[in-house]
């Protein structure tokens, strides 16, 4: 199969600030395949959601941000909090549940948080980073200095209440959150038509009185050029946005199963020939910004790291028992 070519004549972003974004691209890919693999040989308690296919969507948004803006996350954040400046060293040990991850092993792969780089948390209730994003968002318009906060969430999170009454209330004091659904196509194994009424988010959006647009979340340029408009109105006091990305998770809901039993062969090679990866890598090779040997070396040198994350975290301990009451409370 083919890659799909996206041609583009202008490129919105220097040469350094685009490697760093394919950079942190290929970071969420492998991160995403050698998690799996830790899954796999029964080097993590529990279950593991992956987002490889969707690595286009948290790095054209987070690439608008600034180090003390805000996000937060959901039960799929790997992709969230390696965009957002996160290292691969303390999310595999929190994923591996030892002591030197980032919530000292006690939060695990769905609840890795770093408060220092503006990631609230990546959350298990489905939609439950919206609420803490509004908080955020609400702080940031009391400071007054141009700070944003940014929700993502999935197709499945976006008939929670928390939604609607966020959106209210951040349209009424026109709070700086931009509010990013990430459309993989599925809510757990059922298909988000099934589960949505009426014409979808933007429409509901727009009956709130709030700005959205929708992309192709498989183009990293276009993810970042709709959250670059959207982003750049909340921090002049516009208020709230919706931004809508559609894309495709590769595997399955979580590691427990394969993705293919409500999924057909088709509907799954058809998003495999729109790979954010080889997308993004035609543009940079075509504008000359990379070129195949420094793809390969970037490859390598990003597969070694993640492979060396996950021999630190065997060596580190778990947290003691003695610890489990602590850090409950921020
Ligand atoms: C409040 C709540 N209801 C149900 C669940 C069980 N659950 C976990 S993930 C999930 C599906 C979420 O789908 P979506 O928002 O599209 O995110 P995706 O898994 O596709 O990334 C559900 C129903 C939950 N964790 N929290
Ligand atoms: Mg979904």
């Amino acid at each position: 199969m083919t890659a799909q070519k996206t041609t583009t004549a202008t490129l919105p972003l220097p040469p350094g600030e685009l490697l760093e974004m394919y950079r942190k691209m290929l970071t969420i890919r492998i991160f995403e395949e050698i998690v799996f693999d830790v899954y796999r040989k029964g080097l993590m308690p529990g279950l593991a959601h992956l987002s490889d296919g969707q690595e286009a969507t948290p790095v054209g948004v987070c690439a608008t941000l600034h180090p003390d803006d805000t996000i937060t996350s959901t039960h799929r954040g790997h992709g969230h909090i390696i965009a957002k400046g996160g290292r691969v060293e303390p999310m595999m040990a929190e994923v591996m549940g030892r002591v030197t991850g980032y919530c000292r092993g006690k939060g695990g792969e769905m609840h890795i948080a770093d408060v220092s780089l503006g990631i609230l948390g990546a959350n298990g209730i489905v939609g439950g980073g919206i609420g803490i994003a509004a908080g955020s968002a609400f702080t940031a318009k009391r400071e007054g200095k141009g700070r944003v906060s940014v929700a993502f969430f999935g197709d499945g999170a976006i008939n929670q209440g928390i939604w609607y009454e966020t959106a209210n209330i951040a349209v009424l004091w026109k709070l700086p959150l931009i509010y990013v659904c990430e459309n993989n196509q599925y809510t757990e194994f059922t298909h988000f038509k099934k589960l949505t009424a009426g014409e979808g988010l933007g429409a509901r959006a727009r009956a709130m009185g709030m700005k959205s647009l929708e992309v192709d979340g498989n183009d990293v340029l276009a993810v970042y050029q709709a959250a670059h408009e959207l982003v750049g109105a909340a921090r002049k006091g516009k208020g709230p946005a919706t931004l809508i990305c559609n894309t495709f998770r590769y595997g399955g809901h979580h590691v427990g199963e394969p993705g293919t039993g409500y999924r057909s062969k088709e509907e799954i090679a058809e998003w495999k020939a729109k790979d954010p990866l080889p997308r993004f890598e035609n543009i940079l090779l075509e504008h000359k910004v990379i070129s195949p040997a420094d793809i390969e070396a970037m490859h390598d040198e990003v597969l070694t790291r993640v492979q060396a994350s996950v021999t630190t975290a065997q060596q580190a301990p778990f947290p003691d028992v003695k610890e489990a009451g602590e850090h409950v409370f921020a």
